[in-house]
Protein backbone atom coordinates (compact mmCIF):
# COMPACT_ATOMS: atom_id res chain seq x y z
CA UNK A 1 0.00 0.00 0.00
CA UNK A 2 1.13 3.09 -1.14
CA UNK A 3 1.89 5.99 1.56
CA UNK A 4 2.10 10.15 1.07
CA UNK A 5 5.07 11.36 1.29
CA UNK A 6 4.43 13.77 4.68
CA UNK A 7 6.94 16.45 3.89
CA UNK A 8 5.49 16.80 0.19
CA UNK A 9 1.80 16.12 1.02
CA UNK A 10 -0.21 19.12 -0.42
CA UNK A 11 2.69 20.20 -2.45
CA UNK A 12 1.76 20.92 -6.08
CA UNK A 13 4.28 19.78 -7.54
CA UNK A 14 4.73 22.52 -9.71
CA UNK A 15 6.85 21.56 -13.28
CA UNK A 16 8.10 23.58 -15.46
CA UNK A 17 7.65 21.18 -18.23
CA UNK A 18 4.81 21.13 -20.39
CA UNK A 19 2.31 18.04 -19.02
CA UNK A 20 3.46 14.89 -20.84
CA UNK A 21 0.15 13.65 -21.59
CA UNK A 22 -0.28 11.04 -25.07
CA UNK A 23 -2.20 12.87 -26.63
CA UNK A 24 -3.77 9.51 -28.25
CA UNK A 25 -2.50 7.45 -24.92
CA UNK A 26 -5.38 5.04 -25.30
CA UNK A 27 -7.44 3.56 -28.07
CA UNK A 28 -4.17 4.03 -30.08
CA UNK A 29 -2.96 0.91 -30.32
CA UNK A 30 -4.51 -1.85 -32.49
CA UNK A 31 -7.05 -3.65 -29.67
CA UNK A 32 -6.68 -7.20 -29.53
CA UNK A 33 -2.81 -7.34 -31.10
CA UNK A 34 -1.76 -8.39 -27.66
CA UNK A 35 -4.27 -10.04 -25.86
CA UNK A 36 -3.02 -13.20 -25.68
CA UNK A 37 -0.04 -12.51 -24.62
CA UNK A 38 1.07 -13.45 -21.60
CA UNK A 39 0.22 -10.57 -18.89
CA UNK A 40 3.23 -11.53 -16.90
CA UNK A 41 5.60 -12.09 -19.66
CA UNK A 42 6.72 -8.09 -17.70
CA UNK A 43 7.67 -9.60 -14.70
CA UNK A 44 10.35 -12.03 -15.89
CA UNK A 45 13.59 -12.66 -14.22
CA UNK A 46 14.76 -10.19 -16.64
CA UNK A 47 13.05 -6.90 -15.44
CA UNK A 48 16.01 -5.10 -15.40
CA UNK A 49 16.28 -5.06 -18.94
CA UNK A 50 15.62 -1.37 -20.19
CA UNK A 51 16.02 -2.51 -24.27
CA UNK A 52 12.66 -1.44 -25.15
CA UNK A 53 12.64 -3.58 -28.55
CA UNK A 54 12.15 -6.57 -26.65
CA UNK A 55 9.98 -8.36 -29.38
CA UNK A 56 7.00 -9.68 -27.23
CA UNK A 57 4.94 -10.51 -30.81
CA UNK A 58 5.07 -14.13 -30.28
CA UNK A 59 1.74 -14.63 -28.81
CA UNK A 60 1.37 -17.03 -25.74
CA UNK A 61 -1.01 -19.53 -25.97
CA UNK A 62 -3.88 -18.21 -23.58
CA UNK A 63 -3.52 -19.46 -20.11
CA UNK A 64 -6.19 -22.27 -19.10
CA UNK A 65 -6.93 -22.19 -16.01
CA UNK A 66 -7.61 -25.87 -14.31
CA UNK A 67 -10.38 -24.76 -12.69
CA UNK A 68 -13.16 -22.13 -13.11
CA UNK A 69 -14.07 -19.56 -10.87
CA UNK A 70 -17.12 -21.24 -9.63
CA UNK A 71 -15.74 -24.79 -9.33
CA UNK A 72 -16.09 -24.25 -5.18
CA UNK A 73 -18.01 -27.82 -5.64
CA UNK A 74 -14.92 -29.64 -7.73
CA UNK A 75 -12.08 -28.14 -4.88
CA UNK A 76 -13.93 -29.18 -1.95
CA UNK A 77 -14.14 -33.01 -2.88
CA UNK A 78 -10.20 -32.39 -4.17
CA UNK A 79 -9.76 -30.84 -0.34
CA UNK A 80 -11.31 -33.90 0.96
CA UNK A 81 -9.43 -36.89 -1.26
CA UNK A 82 -6.01 -34.48 -0.50
CA UNK A 83 -6.69 -34.69 3.29
CA UNK A 84 -6.97 -38.76 3.39
CA UNK A 85 -3.42 -39.02 1.50
CA UNK A 86 -1.77 -36.89 4.18
CA UNK A 87 1.78 -37.93 3.21
CA UNK A 88 1.87 -37.47 0.23
CA UNK A 89 0.34 -33.55 0.87
CA UNK A 90 3.62 -31.93 0.50
CA UNK A 91 3.44 -32.44 -3.46
CA UNK A 92 0.34 -31.22 -3.48
CA UNK A 93 -0.15 -28.30 -5.95
CA UNK A 94 -2.75 -24.98 -5.26
CA UNK A 95 -5.86 -24.97 -6.58
CA UNK A 96 -7.24 -22.34 -9.57
CA UNK A 97 -8.74 -20.03 -7.76
CA UNK A 98 -6.59 -20.80 -5.15
CA UNK A 99 -8.56 -22.49 -2.32
CA UNK A 100 -6.76 -24.95 -0.41
CA UNK A 101 -5.36 -23.91 2.57
CA UNK A 102 -1.59 -23.19 3.23
CA UNK A 103 -1.96 -25.76 6.26
CA UNK A 104 -2.69 -28.70 3.97
CA UNK A 105 -0.08 -27.69 1.54
CA UNK A 106 2.79 -27.23 4.06
CA UNK A 107 1.79 -30.30 6.57
CA UNK A 108 5.00 -29.98 8.60
CA UNK A 109 4.19 -26.03 9.15
CA UNK A 110 7.12 -24.40 8.18
CA UNK A 111 7.04 -22.06 5.52
CA UNK A 112 9.84 -21.42 2.99
CA UNK A 113 12.85 -18.80 4.04
CA UNK A 114 12.57 -15.27 1.95
CA UNK A 115 14.87 -14.63 -0.55
CA UNK A 116 18.03 -13.92 2.23
CA UNK A 117 20.51 -10.62 0.97
CA UNK A 118 23.53 -9.84 2.67
CA UNK A 119 24.18 -6.72 3.85
CA UNK A 120 26.47 -4.26 2.37
CA UNK A 121 29.49 -2.30 4.85
CA UNK A 122 28.31 0.77 5.47
CA UNK A 123 30.92 3.50 5.27
CA UNK A 124 31.54 6.54 7.30
CA UNK A 125 28.66 5.51 10.36
CA UNK A 126 29.45 4.10 13.82
CA UNK A 127 26.87 1.10 14.03
CA UNK A 128 25.03 1.80 16.49
CA UNK A 129 25.13 -1.82 17.95
CA UNK A 130 24.70 -0.97 21.23
CA UNK A 131 23.78 -4.62 22.81
CA UNK A 132 20.09 -3.21 23.87
CA UNK A 133 19.31 -2.25 20.36
CA UNK A 134 20.01 -5.41 19.25
CA UNK A 135 18.52 -7.28 21.73
CA UNK A 136 15.04 -5.34 21.09
CA UNK A 137 15.63 -6.22 17.47
CA UNK A 138 16.35 -9.84 18.04
CA UNK A 139 12.89 -9.93 20.10
CA UNK A 140 10.49 -9.72 17.13
CA UNK A 141 12.20 -10.63 14.18
CA UNK A 142 14.60 -13.89 15.54
CA UNK A 143 10.82 -15.34 16.76
CA UNK A 144 10.72 -18.33 15.33
CA UNK A 145 6.69 -18.91 15.50
CA UNK A 146 6.39 -15.52 14.32
CA UNK A 147 8.82 -15.30 11.43
CA UNK A 148 7.03 -18.72 10.57
CA UNK A 149 3.91 -16.88 10.53
CA UNK A 150 5.35 -14.07 8.25
CA UNK A 151 6.78 -16.94 5.76
CA UNK A 152 3.52 -17.96 5.76
CA UNK A 153 1.64 -14.95 5.18
CA UNK A 154 4.29 -14.41 1.96
CA UNK A 155 3.41 -17.96 0.32
CA UNK A 156 0.05 -16.64 0.72
CA UNK A 157 0.70 -13.33 -1.37
CA UNK A 158 2.72 -15.76 -3.68
CA UNK A 159 0.37 -18.10 -4.70
CA UNK A 160 -2.25 -15.76 -4.88
CA UNK A 161 -0.59 -13.29 -7.15
CA UNK A 162 0.40 -16.21 -9.26
CA UNK A 163 -3.43 -16.97 -9.67
CA UNK A 164 -3.87 -13.28 -10.41
CA UNK A 165 -1.59 -12.60 -13.19
CA UNK A 166 -3.00 -15.85 -14.93
CA UNK A 167 -6.84 -14.72 -14.42
CA UNK A 168 -6.62 -11.21 -14.41
CA UNK A 169 -6.96 -10.63 -18.40
CA UNK A 170 -8.88 -7.91 -20.89
CA UNK A 171 -12.37 -8.26 -20.47
CA UNK A 172 -12.50 -9.43 -16.65
CA UNK A 173 -14.27 -6.68 -14.41
CA UNK A 174 -12.22 -5.31 -11.52
CA UNK A 175 -14.77 -6.55 -9.01
CA UNK A 176 -14.26 -10.20 -10.46
CA UNK A 177 -10.57 -9.76 -10.19
CA UNK A 178 -10.48 -8.05 -6.65
CA UNK A 179 -12.88 -10.53 -4.91
CA UNK A 180 -11.00 -13.08 -6.66
CA UNK A 181 -7.99 -12.06 -5.18
CA UNK A 182 -9.47 -11.25 -1.33
CA UNK A 183 -11.37 -14.80 -1.94
CA UNK A 184 -7.71 -16.56 -2.48
CA UNK A 185 -6.37 -14.69 0.65
CA UNK A 186 -9.06 -15.93 2.94
CA UNK A 187 -8.83 -19.54 1.72
CA UNK A 188 -5.29 -20.12 2.07
CA UNK A 189 -5.35 -18.75 5.40
CA UNK A 190 -7.89 -20.97 6.27
CA UNK A 191 -10.20 -17.95 7.81
CA UNK A 192 -13.14 -16.40 6.25
CA UNK A 193 -12.58 -13.78 8.83
CA UNK A 194 -16.54 -13.47 9.58
CA UNK A 195 -16.66 -14.04 12.95
CA UNK A 196 -16.36 -11.17 15.49
CA UNK A 197 -12.65 -10.74 16.34
CA UNK A 198 -11.17 -13.51 13.27
CA UNK A 199 -9.97 -10.62 10.95
CA UNK A 200 -7.60 -9.51 13.67
CA UNK A 201 -6.03 -13.05 13.22
CA UNK A 202 -5.39 -13.29 10.06
CA UNK A 203 -6.56 -11.61 6.80
CA UNK A 204 -6.23 -8.85 4.30
CA UNK A 205 -3.47 -6.48 5.53
CA UNK A 206 -5.59 -3.61 3.43
CA UNK A 207 -7.91 -2.74 0.81
CA UNK A 208 -6.87 -4.34 -2.27
CA UNK A 209 -5.67 -2.56 -4.98
CA UNK A 210 -6.58 -2.23 -8.79
CA UNK A 211 -5.12 1.38 -9.78
CA UNK A 212 -5.38 1.15 -13.29
CA UNK A 213 -3.36 4.01 -15.69
CA UNK A 214 -2.91 7.20 -14.13
CA UNK A 215 -4.59 6.34 -11.14
CA UNK A 216 -1.08 5.62 -9.26
CA UNK A 217 -2.70 3.91 -6.37
CA UNK A 218 -5.56 3.32 -3.23
CA UNK A 219 -8.61 2.44 -5.87
CA UNK A 220 -10.58 -0.45 -4.77
CA UNK A 221 -13.85 -1.35 -6.33
CA UNK A 222 -16.52 -0.10 -4.21
CA UNK A 223 -19.84 -1.95 -4.38
CA UNK A 224 -23.16 -0.82 -6.36
CA UNK A 225 -20.32 1.11 -8.35
CA UNK A 226 -20.15 1.10 -12.80
CA UNK A 227 -17.76 -1.57 -13.30
CA UNK A 228 -14.96 -1.65 -14.49
CA UNK A 229 -13.26 -3.88 -16.99
CA UNK A 230 -9.99 -4.54 -17.77
CA UNK A 231 -8.54 -3.41 -21.16
CA UNK A 232 -5.31 -4.86 -23.31
CA UNK A 233 -3.97 -0.89 -23.30
CA UNK A 234 -4.34 -0.43 -19.34
CA UNK A 235 -1.75 -0.73 -17.30
CA UNK A 236 -2.82 -1.99 -13.94
CA UNK A 237 -0.95 -2.07 -10.00
CA UNK A 238 -1.90 -5.00 -7.97
CA UNK A 239 -1.35 -4.25 -4.35
CA UNK A 240 -2.51 -6.29 -2.09
CA UNK A 241 -1.42 -7.05 1.93
CA UNK A 242 -1.99 -10.27 3.78
CA UNK A 243 -1.49 -10.51 7.31
CA UNK A 244 -0.80 -12.93 10.06
CA UNK A 245 -1.32 -11.65 13.86
CA UNK A 246 -1.33 -8.17 12.29
CA UNK A 247 2.22 -8.47 10.65
CA UNK A 248 1.47 -7.34 7.25
CA UNK A 249 3.37 -8.43 3.79
CA UNK A 250 2.49 -5.72 2.02
CA UNK A 251 3.52 -6.20 -2.03
CA UNK A 252 2.90 -5.07 -5.29
CA UNK A 253 3.28 -5.98 -8.98
CA UNK A 254 1.91 -4.30 -12.70
CA UNK A 255 0.33 -5.68 -15.35
CA UNK A 256 0.41 -4.26 -18.88
CA UNK A 257 -1.05 -6.37 -22.09
CA UNK A 258 1.23 -4.55 -24.63
CA UNK A 259 4.47 -4.45 -24.73
CA UNK A 260 4.50 -0.49 -25.41
CA UNK A 261 4.23 -0.48 -21.31
CA UNK A 262 7.27 -3.26 -20.93
CA UNK A 263 10.26 -0.41 -20.56
CA UNK A 264 7.97 2.07 -17.64
CA UNK A 265 7.20 -1.75 -15.75
CA UNK A 266 11.32 -2.60 -15.88
CA UNK A 267 12.19 1.10 -15.01
CA UNK A 268 9.56 0.56 -11.36
CA UNK A 269 10.73 -3.12 -11.25
CA UNK A 270 14.71 -2.28 -11.56
CA UNK A 271 14.36 0.99 -8.80
CA UNK A 272 12.20 -1.10 -6.58
CA UNK A 273 15.03 -3.95 -6.40
CA UNK A 274 18.07 -1.30 -5.92
CA UNK A 275 15.76 0.35 -2.96
CA UNK A 276 16.57 -3.31 -1.99
CA UNK A 277 19.38 -4.04 -2.70
CA UNK A 278 20.64 -0.90 -1.43
CA UNK A 279 18.66 -0.84 1.95
CA UNK A 280 20.22 -2.14 5.36
CA UNK A 281 20.76 -1.47 8.78
CA UNK A 282 21.86 1.92 9.51
CA UNK A 283 21.62 2.74 6.11
CA UNK A 284 20.59 6.71 5.59
CA UNK A 285 17.12 6.43 4.21
CA UNK A 286 18.41 9.34 1.42
CA UNK A 287 20.91 7.24 0.41
CA UNK A 288 18.30 4.46 -0.70
CA UNK A 289 15.96 7.08 -2.26
CA UNK A 290 18.79 8.41 -4.16
CA UNK A 291 19.69 5.17 -6.01
CA UNK A 292 15.79 4.23 -6.67
CA UNK A 293 16.16 7.75 -8.44
CA UNK A 294 19.00 7.13 -10.26
CA UNK A 295 17.55 4.08 -11.49
CA UNK A 296 13.93 5.29 -12.42
CA UNK A 297 15.49 8.18 -14.09
CA UNK A 298 17.74 5.84 -16.67
CA UNK A 299 14.62 4.57 -18.35
CA UNK A 300 12.03 5.82 -21.17
CA UNK A 301 9.46 4.90 -22.64
CA UNK A 302 7.93 5.04 -26.24
CA UNK A 303 4.41 5.51 -26.41
CA UNK A 304 2.93 6.32 -30.02
CA UNK A 305 5.63 7.45 -30.96
CA UNK A 306 5.53 10.01 -28.35
CA UNK A 307 8.92 9.56 -25.59
CA UNK A 308 8.33 9.80 -22.16
CA UNK A 309 10.84 9.88 -19.34
CA UNK A 310 10.46 7.76 -16.24
CA UNK A 311 9.32 9.79 -13.23
CA UNK A 312 9.30 8.79 -9.82
CA UNK A 313 6.33 10.02 -8.35
CA UNK A 314 7.89 12.77 -5.86
CA UNK A 315 4.33 12.75 -2.80
CA UNK A 316 4.44 9.09 -2.49
CA UNK A 317 7.05 6.76 -0.70
CA UNK A 318 7.77 3.40 1.03
CA UNK A 319 7.60 2.77 4.60
CA UNK A 320 7.95 0.77 7.60
CA UNK A 321 5.87 -1.86 8.82
CA UNK A 322 4.62 -2.50 12.69
CA UNK A 323 1.56 -4.80 13.92
CA UNK A 324 -1.63 -3.77 12.41
CA UNK A 325 0.21 -0.61 11.13
CA UNK A 326 0.57 -0.25 7.77
CA UNK A 327 2.53 2.77 7.72
CA UNK A 328 4.74 3.08 10.87
CA UNK A 329 6.55 6.23 10.69
CA UNK A 330 9.18 6.41 8.17
CA UNK A 331 9.25 6.78 4.79
CA UNK A 332 11.23 5.98 1.66
CA UNK A 333 10.76 8.12 -0.68
CA UNK A 334 11.43 8.11 -4.42
CA UNK A 335 13.93 11.39 -4.87
CA UNK A 336 16.50 11.96 -2.71
CA UNK A 337 15.84 14.04 0.57
CA UNK A 338 18.28 15.66 3.17
CA UNK A 339 16.45 13.43 6.01
CA UNK A 340 19.16 11.63 7.91
CA UNK A 341 17.11 8.94 9.42
CA UNK A 342 18.67 5.55 9.21
CA UNK A 343 17.08 2.50 8.80
CA UNK A 344 17.34 -0.02 12.03
CA UNK A 345 17.60 -3.60 12.89
CA UNK A 346 14.21 -5.25 13.65
CA UNK A 347 12.40 -2.89 11.57
CA UNK A 348 10.19 -3.79 8.68
CA UNK A 349 10.04 -1.95 5.04
CA UNK A 350 7.67 -2.42 2.43
CA UNK A 351 10.15 -0.67 -0.52
CA UNK A 352 7.81 0.17 -2.89
CA UNK A 353 8.82 2.95 -5.66
CA UNK A 354 5.65 4.45 -8.34
CA UNK A 355 7.04 5.66 -11.37
CA UNK A 356 4.78 7.98 -14.22
CA UNK A 357 4.95 8.97 -17.29
CA UNK A 358 2.65 11.95 -16.30
CA UNK A 359 3.98 14.31 -13.84
CA UNK A 360 5.21 12.27 -11.04
CA UNK A 361 2.81 13.99 -8.33
CA UNK A 362 -0.71 12.95 -7.55
CA UNK A 363 -3.77 14.18 -6.40
CA UNK A 364 -6.57 13.16 -4.21
CA UNK A 365 -8.97 11.57 -6.99
CA UNK A 366 -12.85 11.30 -6.83
CA UNK A 367 -14.52 8.26 -4.55
CA UNK A 368 -13.25 6.45 -1.40
CA UNK A 369 -10.19 3.52 -1.50
CA UNK A 370 -10.64 2.86 2.30
CA UNK A 371 -10.96 3.63 5.97
CA UNK A 372 -8.39 3.18 8.90
CA UNK A 373 -8.80 3.91 12.56
CA UNK A 374 -6.43 6.70 13.67
CA UNK A 375 -4.12 5.15 15.68
CA UNK A 376 -4.32 7.61 18.68
CA UNK A 377 -8.63 7.33 18.50
CA UNK A 378 -10.06 6.46 21.68
CA UNK A 379 -11.15 2.87 22.38
CA UNK A 380 -14.28 3.95 22.30
CA UNK A 381 -16.32 7.09 21.29
CA UNK A 382 -19.39 9.33 22.22
CA UNK A 383 -21.58 10.39 19.46
CA UNK A 384 -24.88 11.77 19.22
CA UNK A 385 -25.22 9.46 16.67
CA UNK A 386 -25.73 5.69 17.38
CA UNK A 387 -25.06 4.65 13.95
CA UNK A 388 -21.45 5.75 14.56
CA UNK A 389 -21.34 4.18 17.72
CA UNK A 390 -22.21 0.98 16.43
CA UNK A 391 -20.00 1.42 13.19
CA UNK A 392 -17.09 2.07 16.06
CA UNK A 393 -17.24 -1.13 17.58
CA UNK A 394 -17.86 -3.25 14.03
CA UNK A 395 -14.34 -1.39 12.64
CA UNK A 396 -12.74 -1.85 16.52
CA UNK A 397 -13.85 -5.79 16.69
CA UNK A 398 -12.72 -6.53 13.08
CA UNK A 399 -10.48 -4.38 11.57
CA UNK A 400 -8.65 -2.56 14.97
CA UNK A 401 -6.07 -0.06 12.83
CA UNK A 402 -5.63 -2.27 9.46
CA UNK A 403 -7.27 -0.47 6.64
CA UNK A 404 -10.26 -1.40 5.18
CA UNK A 405 -13.16 -0.43 2.82
CA UNK A 406 -16.02 -0.75 1.81
CA UNK A 407 -16.61 -4.23 0.42
CA UNK A 408 -15.12 -5.62 3.68
CA UNK A 409 -17.60 -3.71 5.87
CA UNK A 410 -20.68 -4.88 3.67
CA UNK A 411 -19.37 -8.73 3.51
CA UNK A 412 -19.58 -8.76 7.53
CA UNK A 413 -23.54 -7.72 7.09
CA UNK A 414 -23.04 -3.51 7.79
CA UNK A 415 -25.60 -1.73 6.11
CA UNK A 416 -26.65 2.02 5.85
CA UNK A 417 -22.96 3.17 7.43
CA UNK A 418 -22.49 6.07 5.66
CA UNK A 419 -23.39 8.90 8.08
CA UNK A 420 -22.12 6.92 10.65
CA UNK A 421 -18.41 6.95 8.85
CA UNK A 422 -18.91 10.43 7.95
CA UNK A 423 -19.16 11.13 11.36
CA UNK A 424 -16.28 9.18 12.33
CA UNK A 425 -14.14 11.04 9.82
CA UNK A 426 -15.25 14.62 11.09
CA UNK A 427 -14.32 13.18 14.53
CA UNK A 428 -10.99 12.76 13.77
CA UNK A 429 -11.25 9.08 14.87
CA UNK A 430 -11.02 7.12 11.51
CA UNK A 431 -9.01 8.84 8.67
CA UNK A 432 -10.56 8.51 4.71
CA UNK A 433 -8.28 7.55 1.83
CA UNK A 434 -8.63 8.79 -1.34
CA UNK A 435 -7.73 7.29 -4.87
CA UNK A 436 -4.25 9.07 -5.74
CA UNK A 437 -3.98 10.10 -9.30
CA UNK A 438 -1.28 11.77 -11.81
CA UNK A 439 -2.65 13.77 -15.07
CA UNK A 440 -5.18 11.94 -17.44
CA UNK A 441 -3.30 10.29 -20.08
CA UNK A 442 -0.51 8.93 -17.90
CA UNK A 443 0.81 5.69 -17.20
CA UNK A 444 2.27 4.40 -13.94
CA UNK A 445 3.63 1.23 -12.49
CA UNK A 446 4.33 0.15 -9.16
CA UNK A 447 6.22 -2.84 -7.32
CA UNK A 448 6.94 -3.30 -3.55
CA UNK A 449 8.34 -6.00 -1.52
CA UNK A 450 8.33 -6.64 2.02
CA UNK A 451 11.61 -6.88 3.77
CA UNK A 452 12.89 -7.61 7.77
CA UNK A 453 15.98 -6.10 8.94
CA UNK A 454 17.39 -9.44 10.99
CA UNK A 455 20.40 -9.57 12.54
CA UNK A 456 22.16 -11.87 10.08
CA UNK A 457 20.76 -10.58 6.84
CA UNK A 458 17.66 -8.75 4.57
CA UNK A 459 14.85 -11.09 4.52
CA UNK A 460 12.87 -10.02 1.70
CA UNK A 461 9.98 -12.09 2.31
CA UNK A 462 7.62 -11.93 -0.11
CA UNK A 463 10.07 -12.41 -2.94
CA UNK A 464 8.79 -15.04 -5.57
CA UNK A 465 10.01 -16.27 -9.11
CA UNK A 466 7.66 -13.76 -10.79
CA UNK A 467 9.43 -10.81 -9.52
CO1 LIG B 1 3.03 -0.33 0.72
Amino acid sequence: MGSKTPENEGRNGGTDEPPSSPANATGGEPRGAHLSRDGDGSLGDDGGDDDGDADNGACAAPLSLTGQPGSETTSKKKNKKRKKSKKKASSLTQSSPPRIPLSELFPPGQYPVGEIQSYAPVENTARTTAEEIRYQGRTHLEDDSLLNDYRKAAEVHRQVRRWTQEFARPGKTLTEIAEGIDDGVRALLGNDGLEPGAGLVSGLGFPTGLALNHCVAHYTPNPGQKEIILQSSDVMKVDFGVHINGWIVDSAFTMSFDPCHDNLLAAVKDATNTGIKNSGIDVRISDVSAAIQETMESYEVEINGKTFPVKPVRNLSGHNIKQYQIHGGKSIPFVKTKDQTKMEEGEIFACETFGSTGRGMTIDGPGVYGYGKDLDAPKRITSHLASARSLYQKINENFGTLVFCRRYLERLGVERYLAGMNNLVSQGVVEMYQPLMDIEGSYSAQFEHTFLLRESGKEVISRGADY
